[in-house]
């Protein structure tokens, strides 16, 4: 297209501009409709992390609609870059320099007024998402000020399926594993984490040593875990299986291993394992410090007294080595 350069004596636009103007924004209407519903459609319900959580179903739903937005302007930059490379070839023989542009008043302001209501609702829409779906399964530092809708922490010590008392798993990280303590089950600690279907969980991270974070993929969950601080972060898992357990945070040279799977289950499953791994674990949770919202990493040295009364053979960075008899 050549600029109208806004200086210039009023010249009538040539007729293939008009010709090429038209052509593109119709093709540019029809090709991003046909995307966007592709995107939105076909696409969106295959974007990660999926929908086995409420945490994870919104933060899929944020992707579709950005995946959606930025459709048209992908498809705008391609076909105008396809159109140039195909209608506005210069001859092969042609070494002449192309006419020079001024600017183009309107083109600028339609780029200017387009991009910032893009960019400028999308803003709005994040924020939206960010709050309304209690953190969207991100951390909130101790005092979370979203929380799940209906939702109470009126017992630390007891849980039932089907009441607002909201269920707590504290997530424990350290070099080189994760665990986690459910206080509301008598302050057991597990490598397992196991949580009911439907049920709004909180999340209490922290960690013994350096800065991990307590990722779990599939239930759209991440939140950093920080020595000496509680981390607080909600999701409702909407199915059961299996989900990931990872740490996304660089936290030394096993950092890669410090993975597990975590299992949801129904209520009647998780109230059975709680009874069951309750029972195992009632001498090594006698032993356990209190249950905090944190715990002081020097502590963690004088455990090795404790693994000696109970025979076992580790203690080096936790409550228990992988070869000790008794694992919480
Ligand atoms: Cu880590």
């Amino acid at each position: 297209m050549a600029a109208d350069a806004p200086s210039a004596p009023a010249a009538p636009v040539p007729v293939r501009d008009r010709h090429d103007a038209l052509v593109l924004i119709v093709t540019w209407i029809v090709l991003s409709i046909i995307a966007c519903l592709l995107v939105a459609l076909v696409w969106g319900p295959h974007l990660p992390p999926g929908r086995a959580s409420t945490s994870a179903a919104d933060q899929q739903d944020a992707y579709i609609v950005l995946g959606t937005m930025a459709t048209p302007v992908v498809v705008g930059v391609l076909l105008y870059f396809a159109y140039a490379a195909i209608f506005w070839r210069k001859p092969k023989d042609d070494d002449t320099d192309a006419a020079p542009l001024h600017g183009n008043t309107k083109v600028s302001a339609t780029w200017i007024i387009g991009t910032a209501a893009v960019v400028l609702s999308l803003a709005v829409y994040g924020t939206v998402e960010l709050i309304s779906p209690a953190g969207a399964g991100a951390g909130e530092g101790p005092q979370p000020i979203w929380k799940p809708a209906g939702t109470t922490t009126s017992s630390l010590t007891s849980w039932t399926p089907g009441t607002s008392n909201i269920l707590q798993v504290q997530v424990i990280g350290q070099q080189w594993a994760w665990t986690f303590r459910y206080p509301q089950f008598g302050g057991f600690e597990s490598t397992q984490l196991v949580l009911p279907v439907n049920e709004p969980v909180q999340f209490n991270v922290t960690s013994l040593d350096v800065i991990h974070s307590f990722w779990a993929y599939q239930l759209g969950v991440k939140a950093d875990a920080n020595p000496g601080l509680n981390n607080v972060a909600y999701t409702t898992p909407q199915s059961i299986g299996s989900f990931e357990v990872r740490c996304a945070e660089l936290c030394g040279i096993w950092h890669g291993s410090m993975f597990t799977t975590g299992q949801v289950m129904s209520d009647a499953d998780f109230m059975a394992w709680t009874k069951t791994t309750a029972t195992q674990l009632a001498a090594v949770t006698k032993l356990l410090p209190p249950y905090a919202t944190t715990y002081d990493p020097t502590v963690v040295a004088t455990m090795g007294k404790v693994n000696q009364q109970l025979g076992l053979t580790g203690g080096g960075g936790g409550y228990y080595s992988p070869g000790d008899p008794v694992q919480p």
